[in-house]
């Protein structure tokens, strides 16, 4: 019994909630979290690393950037990083997995990549209900880190739906006033549209692999590239093309005035500990 109890109460257990919320945690939560034990060990007790893909500038060819993306730790539980967030918010643990993939990803930039080299780290806008307060861990990591708030950009996550525009001009407003960047991601997959990049003014605009996979070859996503580019333009903002598996594709989004460019092409996420950063 007294085991059956504490194992309970562990899986009732979330460090970011207060503890006085504990015991008040919905069956539901509750009900995922035994469910999906593995993936609740993964959150809980941090089974999870970051691996980082190359942002390349084409301008230079240098190394820009790189996004930083959730990975199974060596010899761990494996997951699939959307399932787990998916899992985490059915089980009413989203703000903490996303605050702690935020930390990871900050503390692991800070030892492989060098100063002056972006980190592009994705966010979950639903998981910041105050952005002050879900923030403060992260702007603490980033100066325990000693990374430069400058070389962070925090990315609206791929798949969220991008239903409350004021909220998310909050959070992006709280970014920005720590001297960090943001980034509209997915633009022109199913949420992410012109109307709410004009709405929102990021600092970057990523174009979704969808316009840019195959676009030598096909002339409505080379108008909407150029579309993108011309907006982003206007507003001062930086325009990057995902997903780039294809020396032609680099020729099309070059062409179009894309300055960055992200894909197997360039390179695939590699686990960050192991980044070659002398070529910087
Ligand atoms: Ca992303
Ligand atoms: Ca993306």
């Amino acid at each position: 019994m007294n085991a059956l109890h504490s194992f309970f109460c562990t899986l009732a257990k979330s460090s970011e909630e207060p503890t006085v919320f504990r015991k008040w945690i919905p069956f539901l939560h509750v009900y995922e979290r035994i469910k999906h034990v593995e993936l609740y060990h993964v959150i809980e007790e941090q089974l999870f690393t970051t691996y980082s893909q190359p942002i390349i500038d084409l301008k230079t060819n240098n190394i820009y950037g790189y996004e930083f993306l959730l990975r199974p730790v060596d010899h761990g539980p494996s997951f699939r990083p959307y399932e787990l967030f998916q899992m985490a918010e059915r089980a009413g643990m989203q703000a903490h997995l996303d605050a702690r993939a935020r930390i990871a990803s900050i503390q692991n930039s800070a030892s492989s990549v060098p100063l002056g080299v972006k980190r592009f780290i994705n966010f979950v806008p639903s998981s910041i209900y105050d952005p002050n307060h879900c923030l403060a861990t992260t702007f603490k990591a980033a100066a325990d880190a000693g990374v430069d708030p400058k070389d962070l950009v925090f990315e609206v996550v791929e798949t969220e739906e991008i239903n409350d525009i004021k909220h998310l001009k909050s959070i992006f407003k709280a970014y920005q006033e720590q001297g960090m960047k943001v980034a509209l991601d997915d633009l022109g997959a199913g949420h992410a549209t012109l109307s709410l990049l004009k709405e929102l003014q990021p600092d970057y605009v990523k174009i979704d692999r969808e316009i840019v996979s195959l676009c030598d070859e096909d002339h409505a996503k080379q108008h909407m590239i150029r579309q993108i580019v011309d907006i982003a333009k206007e507003m001062g903002a930086i325009v990057l093309a995902e997903g780039i598996e294809r020396k032609e594709e680099v020729q099309i989004v070059l062409q179009c005035g894309v300055q960055l460019a992200q894909g197997y092409y360039f390179g695939r996420p590699v686990p960050t500990e192991k980044l070659n950063t002398t070529s910087n």
